[in-house]
């Protein structure tokens, strides 16, 4: 019998569905089928691939309800998120579909005048581009749409056959991803998804392919970055961060505190963008952070289903190990708990949301990425100590900094090693800008233009014509 994936429902603890994985025979099939597969992709013009992407651009939006629903029941993440996931692909989707002509399209980047001379002629350089041919693209479960769209839209649109394999947390999602897919027309070999816990993953890396594009954790990334190696094959990684605030003295207390504590509990924490360092001006750290609290006590927790609810179960019961060891580390180390704290008595993996204040670098919580419902809030003297702190990670995705000063907070910003820089907002993502991080957070980018030439080659054209 093969084995199977088992879909428990965080919220209840309930067994939804065994899903059976791909074994490694399989996996050699579908690796193969892509190969044969892609060469008639690349040549399909890109007229009818953008037709078949509209598609399921719109069929997102059709079955928007029942996607939804299905994410929810299976990562727990509140309705009125997941539906705001899954409406809000479609942006990306246009994004992609707008601008992938303008990428592929060939660049003369030189050519010399005419010379009349016989023996001479001219030069001309040109770049055009060809797809890399069979990716893989290995996701994340904590925004499958918004991650998968990220790599599958723009590596179909430039002529690239993509093995899909969505996280175990995220099965059934990425089941229906694919099924849209196919009945969008995307064929059954261009678009292939394999099934299975890190083993297929890991698997699939020991085929020949052309690329690999994660999303998922460092220690993941790492191993698949290792794995891939050998092929010198191209590797993209979005990983974690553990991103940081700074809120200047200049700002409107009330409503940076109620942005920011968004930002770090949106997803119950589990972005990979999300808060989880917030550094406060002195001069108004004890405001700030009587309002934040205020606003985390009036987060509703509760039934994911229900469309008012705000923080569902964390997806991963393992998480809350994680969770509780980071509070034991950081309260024996001084750090003082001012909510939350603890797993909350009901059926599911539910966290309370938890802000922690007398926090240190000392402490894990302050270091290492938590994936949950907890913060972490320091008072900073100034500029510069937010500065040195912001800069004491691993990581480097994103940074925030909250001032009525746009050059103040430029400056800062300029100075704090990130992907993407915040200044009065944070937990943002844009098509038009790259998604990269620095550090542990990532080789590559996403989005942007970047993100649609990153399923490219380059080619380059030395072109001489003869005068006779
Ligand atoms: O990651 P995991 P998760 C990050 C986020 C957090 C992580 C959460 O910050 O760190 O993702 O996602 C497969 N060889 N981002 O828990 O466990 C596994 O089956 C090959 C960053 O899913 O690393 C799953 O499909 N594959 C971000 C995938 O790897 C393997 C956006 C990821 O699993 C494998 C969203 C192996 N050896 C989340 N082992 C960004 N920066 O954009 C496991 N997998």
């Amino acid at each position: 019998m093969a084995d199977t994936i088992s879909v428990i429902n965080p919220a209840t603890e309930e067994l939804i569905k065994e899903i059976p994985v791909d074994d490694s025979v399989i996996i050699a099939d579908k690796v193969q089928q892509a190969r044969a597969a892609q060469p008639a992709w690349a040549a399909t013009p890109l007229a009818d691939k953008i037709a078949a992407i509209k598609t399921f651009r719109d069929l997102l939006v059709e079955r928007a309800d029942s996607l939804a629903a299905t994410l929810t029941a299976e990562t727990g993440k509140p309705i009125t998120q997941a539906k705001n996931e899954v409406l809000s692909t479609p942006q990306r989707i246009d994004f992609f579909i707008e601008n992938v002509a303008q990428v592929l399209a060939a660049q003369r980047v030189y050519q010399e005048p005419w010379q009349a001379v016989p023996g001479t002629g001219q030069l001309e350089e040109v770049i055009t581009y060809d797809p890399l041919g069979v990716v893989v693209n290995i996701s994340a479960w904590n925004y499958p749409y918004f991650v998968g769209a990220n790599v599958f839209i723009p590596a179909l649109l430039t002529g690239n056959a993509v093995v899909y394999k969505p996280s175990e947390i995220a099965a059934m999602t990425g089941s229906e991803i694919a099924a849209l897919l196919h009945e969008s027309g995307i064929p059954n070999d261009i678009f292939v998804p394999v099934i299975g816990t890190g083993l297929a993953g890991a698997t699939l890396l020991e085929h020949p392919i052309d690329g690999v594009f994660f999303t998922g954790s460092y220690a993941t990334g790492q191993k698949v970055a290792m794995a891939a190696a050998p092929q010198l094959i191209k590797v993209q990684l979005e990983l974690g961060g553990k991103d940081p605030a700074y809120v200047c003295d200049d700002v409107d207390v009330a409503a940076v505190a109620a942005g920011l504590a968004d930002g770090a509990f949106y997803n119950n924490g589990q972005s990979c963008c999300a808060l989880e360092r917030i550094y406060v001006h002195t001069d108004i750290y004890e405001p700030f952070v009587e309002t934040f609290v205020q606003t985390v006590q009036g987060f509703k927790l509760g039934d994911p289903t229900e469309p008012d609810t705000y923080l569902g179960p964390l997806s991963r019961k393992p998480q809350i190990s994680v969770i509780e060891q980071q509070l034991q580390d950081a309260v024996a180390k001084g750090a003082q708990v001012l909510c939350g704290g603890q797993s909350v008595h009901r059926p599911g993996w539910y966290f309370a949301p938890t802000v922690l204040t007398n926090v240190t670098h000392g402490m894990t919580v302050m270091g290492e990425e938590t994936f949950g419902p907890v913060i972490g809030i320091q008072r900073v003297s100034d500029d510069h100590e937010a500065v040195a702190l912001m800069n004491d990670t691993d990581y480097g995705l994103t940074a925030a900094v909250y001032s009525s000063d746009r050059a103040r907070a430029v400056g800062i910003l300029g100075q704090v090693r990130s992907g993407s820089a915040y200044w009065n907002c944070c937990d943002r993502v844009s098509p038009q800008l790259p998604w990269t991080g620095r550090n542990h957070s990532g080789i590559g980018s996403t989005l942007s233009t970047l993100g649609i030439a990153n399923f490219l080659h380059p080619r380059g054209w030395h072109l001489k014509r003869y005068r006779k």
